[in-house]
């Protein structure tokens, strides 16, 4: 029976949200559309398969399917990202870094990651996550002129500390990151480097950030982002690495994967194989470029003053202190999704942040280019400095909508 006459009220819902991912600019920057293929692969029979262990390793009958596209999935990662070894079980990012931190380090042992108010990660050392409660971290911060990580920075705290394992990698940083010098410094001082590419995993896959491979110890991207697959996790490392990762996934942290994540991984890492996902990933921070300038040019600060990346950091300091939360819901009101973030050396709190973080992935994925970014920021910008104009929020809201419809998603679906 379908969803619609069974479940009304689930069916409602899910239109509601399909229409609103059609009608609105996303730029959160930690989403994408998935393919209608990577859908209809999360939502296939795979789902009722139960499958601990790893394919031919199984403890139930009944694999021969789910073997087949883990070994599939497996195979497309490590041809896309050049790694020796890939697990493709990890439900989602933070699960996968509990499992690296698992298979490394014991409770109590220091790590070195990157501040959270600075551009981290939860799963980096904050004292309110797994990795801040059980392991002892050690933060670097941005320098406070130049906006960027100082790698002299790193170099001295790993001497100092001599962590375990080092992490590389954000979830609001907008320059390259340097991963070969983090992976000098861990062999500097005897640590794992976990390269959490995360955010940026569909660019390093499209060739358009210097990639951590081969030479990185681990490394966790997410599968969601810029990769534009299902929600979930990938982690691959050098082959002397690859039995104490596989154990922590599984039984370690693990129980049995989702065997229709694993298929809509495949069908993803299939797609960023192809040539076509090298120019969009590459419009993606051509994209970001134009949406920072824009911006800039309309009187809005941004962090380290442009991007390298699929991300745009709006300091709002300017305008006001802690004004990123009220900021992105006056852009909600005008029908642009964004997040408020925090800023390095943040003045206000993690709750009542100064910044707001955006990102291309999505309306590049829609055929959005240059032109287009250029209006959002003009938009945005006077959203943001006229915050509380609610006229001109409905009249924004209005032109979004109608840009939105020139760029259709999803239109076979609903
Ligand atoms: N929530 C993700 C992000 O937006 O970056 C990270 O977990």
């Amino acid at each position: 029976m379908s969803l619609h006459v069974q479940d009304p009220a689930v069916h409602k819902i899910i239109q509601e949200e399909l229409h609103r991912q059609q009608t609105t600019v996303n730029l959160i920057a930690s989403e994408n559309y998935a393919s209608e293929a990577v859908m209809e692969a999360t939502g296939s029979v795979l789902t009722n398969k139960y499958s601990e262990g790893y394919p031919k390793k199984r403890y139930y009958q009944g694999n021969a399917n789910a073997d087949d596209i883990e070994l599939l999935a497996i195979e497309r990662a490590k041809e896309l990202f050049g790694a020796a070894h890939a697990n493709v079980q990890a439900l989602s990012g933070s699960p996968a870094n509990a499992a690296i931190f698992g298979a490394f380090l014991e409770p109590g042992d220091t790590f070195l990651g990157f501040t959270l108010t600075g551009g981290g990660h939860l799963t980096h050392g904050s004292h309110v996550n797994f990795s801040g409660k059980i392991y002892s971290p050690v933060h670097y911060e941005v320098d406070k002129e130049t906006g960027l990580i100082d790698m002299e920075a790193v170099r001295a705290l790993a001497k100092e500390h001599k962590p375990k394992m080092i992490i590389s990698g954000f979830t609001a940083y907008t320059r390259v990151v340097d991963f070969k010098a983090f992976q000098e410094i861990a062999e500097e001082v005897g640590a794992i480097h976990l390269a959490d590419i995360s955010h940026i995993g569909g660019l390093v896959a499209g060739g358009v950030h210097p990639s951590p491979f081969p030479f990185t110890d681990v490394v966790m991207t997410t599968t969601h982002k810029t990769l534009r697959g299902p929600r979930g996790a990938l982690i691959m490392c050098k082959e002397e690495h690859a039995k104490a990762i596989d154990k922590a996934i599984f039984p370690g942290y693990q129980g049995g994967p989702h065997d229709n994540v694993t298929a809509a991984k495949a069908v993803a890492f299939g797609e960023a194989l192809k040539p076509e996902f090298k120019a969009y990933s590459a419009q993606i921070v051509k994209n970001a470029q134009a949406l920072a300038k824009s911006l800039k040019d309309n009187g809005i600060k941004i962090l380290t003053d442009g991007t390298d990346n699929h991300m745009v950091i709006l300091d709002l300091c300017p305008i006001g202190v802690s004004l990123g939360r009220p900021g992105a819901v006056a852009l909600e009101n005008a029908g642009i999704i964004t997040n408020c973030n925090t800023v390095p050396f943040e003045p206000g709190s993690p709750f009542k942040p100064s910044g707001i973080r955006i990102g291309t992935a999505m309306m590049t994925t829609r055929g959005m280019r240059e032109p287009e970014m250029e209006q959002i920021g003009k938009w945005m910008a006077s959203i943001l400095q006229d915050m509380d104009n609610t006229a001109l929020q409905a009249q924004v809201k209005g032109e979004v909508a109608a840009l939105c419809t020139r760029f259709p998603v999803y239109e076979g679906l609903g």
